[in-house]
C-alpha cells in the first residue's frame, strides 16, 4: 500500500506539471553529407552565443566559428586564412538563419531580435534555399550542429531560450525584412 501510495506521488509529479513548457526546437539539417558530425550542445554551458567567425570562398563556407559567452567553439572547417566576424550585443540573439546549401553550406545570413542581419558567403548561386526560425516566441539560436571536413558540409541550428534576452517584441520584428549587410 506505501509502494502503491508512493507510485502515485511519482507519477503525479512526473505528468502533473503542465507549467513546464518545452521551449527548444531544432531546424536542419541544411548540406551534404560529406565531413564529420560535430554538435556544439556542451559549449551552451559557456553561455549564450555572443560572436561569429567564418570563412568563405566564392562558392561555399569554409569554417564556422561561434563564441559561447566568452569562450569560443573550435573552428569547423579550414583554419587557413582570415575568417570575418560579427558580435552581438548583450541581450541581442540571432532568430532566423536564412541560408542556401548544395553538397556544402553556400551562404547564411544570420538575423537577430534587435532587427540586424549579418550575411556570409556568396548570395547567388544554384544551391537550395532555406530560412530557419524557431518554433517558439522569444526563444534564439542557442547552438549549432552540422558536418564539416576542409569546409562546411552542413548545419543545423538548435533554438531555446536564453534568459538575458529581451522578450516582448520578437514577433513586430520578426516581420520586417532588413537590409543585408555584406561581409
Ligand atoms: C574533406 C572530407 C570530406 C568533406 C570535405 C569538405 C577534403 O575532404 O572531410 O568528407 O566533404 O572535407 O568538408
Amino acid at each position: 500500500m506505501v509502494a502503491l501510495i508512493l507510485l502515485f506521488f511519482l507519477c503525479a509529479g512526473v505528468s502533473g506539471s503542465p507549467a513546464q513548457t518545452r521551449l527548444s526546437s531544432f531546424s536542419g539539417e541544411y548540406g551534404g553529407d560529406g565531413g564529420d558530425y560535430f554538435d556544439q550542445s556542451s559549449n551552451q554551458l559557456d553561455g549564450p552565443m555572443t560572436a561569429l567567425k567564418i570563412r568563405a570562398n566564392d562558392r561555399y563556407l569554409l569554417s564556422i566559428q561561434v563564441r559561447y559567452g566568452d569562450s569560443w567553439s573550435i573552428t569547423e572547417g579550414s583554419t587557413m586564412g582570415s575568417p570575418t566576424g560579427m558580435e552581438l550585443y548583450h541581450g541581442e540573439g540571432f532568430v532566423q538563419v536564412l541560408g542556401r546549401f548544395g553538397s556544402y553550406v553556400e551562404y547564411l545570413a544570420f538575423r537577430t531580435n534587435l532587427g540586424r542581419v549579418f550575411a556570409f558567403g556568396s548570395s547567388s548561386g544554384s544551391g537550395i534555399s532555406f530560412e530557419a526560425e524557431p518554433m517558439f516566441p522569444n526563444t534564439v539560436l542557442r547552438f549549432i550542429s552540422g558536418r564539416s571536413g576542409s569546409s562546411v558540409n552542413a548545419l543545423g541550428f538548435h533554438w531555446d531560450e536564453d534568459q538575458w534576452i529581451e522578450t516582448g517584441n520578437q514577433s513586430s520584428l520578426s516581420t520586417q525584412p532588413s537590409t543585408i549587410i555584406s561581409t
